[in-house]
């Protein structure tokens, strides 16, 4: 409960902990432009050892380590393959391409998230003048819209095998990255190992309140922190933030596994309930989507109104499909009363009178 709402919108709607402004208020700073912010460089370091890469930079949001990252990889004119249902492909305003003149080329996300080695292989370009250069194969993991399915070592591993035999490069956005070691029983930096960046934030399931992290090759870091001054993000005195966000991969991450946990007892109630259609058994980490049912008589915007009254927010994720993201502020009790507010919906609507 956070705010007197059950606010299962996203990871991202989290407060900073207590411990987390309290380090915020003690926080050494200096001008991180400079490199000068001891915080932030305290921040980069562990983030960068939790990944296993040799440097690490601090940025101000996902969708920024995601479009650095590209614009660092990439120049005008490059291709990059990435699941049709990524995050970086859908959700980031197209700045691969608005901002980098870089090519998307979408290839189906699979259920599981992964994108078949296959279908990888058919899309890179072949040497000809028509063609755009393929140059780099993005994943997500886990992956947000497919139920936050985590990616595991040996497809990764599989891969960064075909990124090799191509001469391509390969960038997690691992957004959720620590989601998918803890469900994986592995450290971050296995699954980091096969690609030759890796993205992260403190900002979602980890309660900080803003940041993520880009982490690679020092060579790479050096020059993504000229494309991060250039997209206008560089950032002073950001030690206030960085020191949220050492509190968060000290403290926030073991305990994902209990965001996990009730993410399946989310799913598993859900899926209870006639009018609700779900796979529960997909649920792996934090990440619950669901439909209501065609023939149920009740509109999308009705059923989210009638959630509110009842102090529960979740969104609405496409047509007659909704996603609820457990988090730090979510505890069992909040869980029983969502389903019971669902369930409570869900039977009016099939009872009648209509609601519309
Ligand atoms: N995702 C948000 C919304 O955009 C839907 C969320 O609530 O899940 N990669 C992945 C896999 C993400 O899920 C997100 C945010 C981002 C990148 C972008 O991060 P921000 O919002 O910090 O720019």
């Amino acid at each position: 409960m956070l705010d007197g709402w059950i606010d299962l919108r996203s990871d991202t709607v989290t407060h900073p902990t207590p411990a987390m402004r309290e380090a915020m208020a003690r926080a050494e700073v200096g001008d991180d432009v400079f490199e000068e912010d001891p915080t932030v460089r305290r921040l980069e370091e562990v983030a960068a050892e939790r990944m296993g890469k040799e440097a690490a930079l601090f940025v101000a949001s996902g969708t920024m380590a995601n479009l650095v990252s590209l614009l660092t990889h990439c120049g005008r004119g490059d291709e990059v393959i990435v699941g049709d249902q990524a995050h970086t492909f859908l959700s980031e305003v197209g700045g691969m391409a608005a901002l980098g003149g870089i090519h998307p080329r979408p290839v189906p996300n699979q259920p599981d998230g992964t994108i078949r080695l296959e279908d990888i292989e058919a899309a890179i370009r072949t040497e000809d003048v028509h063609h755009p250069r393929t140059r780099l194969i993005a994943l997500e993991n886990t992956h947000n819209r497919c139920m936050g399915a985590a990616l595991p070592p040996d497809y990764l591993q599989a891969v960064r095998a075909l990124a090799d035999r191509h001469g391509l490069r390969v960038h997690i956005d691992g957004a959720r990255i620590f989601n998918a070691a803890v469900a994986l029983g592995v450290p971050a930096a296995e699954l980091a190992r096969h690609a030759d960046t890796v993205t992260f934030c403190l900002s979602k399931g980890l309660c900080a309140p803003v940041g993520s992290l880009i982490c690679g090759p020092a060579a790479f870091i050096r020059e993504a922190r000229r494309v991060r001054k250039m997209v206008g993000g560089g950032m002073r005195q950001a030690g206030v933030l960085a020191a949220a966000g050492l509190v968060a991969l000290e403290t926030m991450v073991d305990r994902l596994a209990e965001d996990h946990r009730r993410a399946r007892r989310l799913a598993e109630g859900l899926a209870e309930i006639p009018g609700i259609r779900i796979e529960a058994h997909r649920v792996q980490t934090n990440i619950v989507i669901f439909e209501l049912d065609p023939q149920l008589p009740l509109s999308e915007e009705a059923f989210l109104a009638a959630l509110a009254e009842r102090r529960v927010r979740i969104l609405r994720w496409g047509p007659r499909r909704f996603r609820a993201v457990t988090h730090y502020w979510i505890d069992d009790t909040d869980i029983d009363q969502a389903l019971r507010a669902i369930a409570e919906v869900v039977g009016q609507a099939m009872r009648g009178p209509h609601l519309s």
